[in-house]
């Protein structure tokens, strides 16, 4: 058993980013197996669930002769343009079926907002828009998080990058993560996590 200062944090298992969904992560549903064992080890368990209204702004089929993995410019700056994934509701923003839901603390929801997306577990991608987890973790006087889930270049290393700005002691346990890897983007966030501090666990 953890320390009870310790959260596991799973980010965005999810059908549609498992092998056939929308935006699948190759092997994304290869973690699920080891996600399930840490889970009784922690005290404080916290899941994230992308959740995108139809017409989201993340979603390349939302404007017109743009394709999936283009880049746009938002009020908040550059935006990759993604497959819609994640919609409200449906079966491919349920979490995947063989993932021990029912044992967590606190499900947070991000990428509900119409005009902005949210990679990270604790701010939206303007870097401001907080969804609440920071005070949660402080709150419950949680200060060291283990992140795992998908995909680890985009929601895992957000949300790493952010809780290790916080303050937070983080590590990322790469065993339990599975990347996207768009133009290089897998090399260049593990530098930016290791940069930052993140501890990064490969077995
Ligand atoms: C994610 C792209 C778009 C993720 C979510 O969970 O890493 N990536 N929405
Ligand atoms: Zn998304």
């Amino acid at each position: 058993m953890r320390a009870a200062n310790e959260a596991l944090i799973v980010i965005d298992v999810q059908n549609d980013f498992c092998p056939n969904g929308a935006l699948a992560v190759r092997d994304g549903d290869a973690i699920v197996g080891s996600i399930n064992a840490m889970l009784p080890d922690f005290t404080a368990r916290i899941l994230t669930q992308d959740w995108h209204p139809i017409g989201h702004t993340s979603f390349a089929s939302s404007y017109d002769g743009k394709s999936p993995y283009d880049l746009i410019d938002m009020s908040y700056g550059p935006q990759i343009l993604w497959p819609d994934h994640c919609v409200q509701n449906t079966h491919g923003a349920a979490f995947h079926d063989v993932l021990e839901t029912g044992s967590a603390d606190l499900i947070i929801r991000k990428g509900f907002r119409p005009q902005i997306d949210s990679y990270s577990a604790f701010f939206e991608n303007d870097k401001t828009t907080p969804t609440g987890l920071e005070g949660y973790l402080r709150t419950r006087g949680l200060d060291t998080v283990t992140i795992v889930g998908l995909a680890t270049d985009f929601c895992v290393a957000y949300s790493a990058l952010d809780a290790a700005r916080l303050g937070f002691k983080v590590t990322v346990d790469m065993t339990a993560c599975r990347g996207i890897d768009l133009n290089g983007s897998l090399d260049v966030t593990l530098t930016q996590m290791h940069a930052a501090g993140v501890k990064l666990k490969h077995d």
